[in-house]
């Protein structure tokens, strides 16, 4: 294992929760509707704009271009306001250490989330400098479940998808990092199950836990 890539929300720090808050205020303030525990997990993991047309399908509403951009715009505001009260306490339970434990052994780490705050997340949880690259999501074509996020977080550390691990808190990531070659970690319960190891709770990533994936995961290649 040379490499870890790495998701942000849900993996790193807590923040899926407030995307969803952040969609349930817009939807509320602008249709007075309420929207569906569900597509929480929907939105995983899932670009801004595609998680947009998403809710709007289940909600059949339908907007023009401009209307789109607009509470596309609307939902990022309300996410940022609630970033920032973001601090080091928000980092998931054990990421610190692997992270520490990880550049000790010398495996390299990358940044590998759909979400264009991912610099101004890491920066407030003061993790920024810990990344050894962050991949650009504005310059990724296709969106999870496409595999290009993690093929470009590996390149962007010089290896091979191969020898890296991805972890992950979404079914779309999981099948990313799978489609990409890569060794998939999931972080949460069942529906994760095309996770080539899973586990319930960040707690549980450890520099071990992860290299023992990534063996098992090359025996079963050869
Ligand atoms: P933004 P990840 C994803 O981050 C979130 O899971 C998803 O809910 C969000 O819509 C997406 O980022 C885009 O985020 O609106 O901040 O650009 O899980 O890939 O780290
Ligand atoms: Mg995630």
């Amino acid at each position: 294992m040379k490499g870890v890539l790495f998701d942000l929300d849900g993996i790193v720090t807590d923040t899926a929760t407030y995307h969803f808050t952040a969609w349930s205020q817009l939807v509320k303030d602008e249709f007075g509707l309420k929207l569906p525990k569900s597509i929480e997990e929907r939105t995983k993991g899932v670009s801004r704009e595609d998680s947009l047309k998403i809710i709007l399908e289940e909600l059949n509403l339908s907007v023009d271009e401009e209307q789109f951009q607009d509470l596309a715009n609307k939902k990022n505001k309300c996410y940022i306001e609630s970033l920032e009260k973001l601090t080091d306490k928000d980092i998931l339970p054990g990421i610190k250490e692997l992270i520490n434990d990880l550049k000790q052994k010398g495996v390299k780490i990358a940044l590998a989330s759909a979400s264009h705050n991912g610099p101004f997340i890491l920066k407030k949880i003061g993790l920024f400098n810990s990344f050894d690259t962050i991949v650009d999501p504005g310059k990724v074509t296709k969106g999870k479940p496409n595999p290009e996020i993690f093929e470009v977080a590996s390149a962007q550390l010089g290896l091979t998808p191969k020898d890296c691990v991805g972890v992950e808190d979404s079914i779309a990531g999981i099948e990313a990092i799978n489609s990409a070659g890569s060794c998939s970690v999931g972080v949460g319960d069942e529906t994760l199950s095309q996770a080539f190891k899973r586990v319930e709770s960040t707690k549980e990533l450890t520099v071990t836990l992860l290299q023992e994936a990534w063996n098992n995961f090359v025996k079963e290649k050869i």
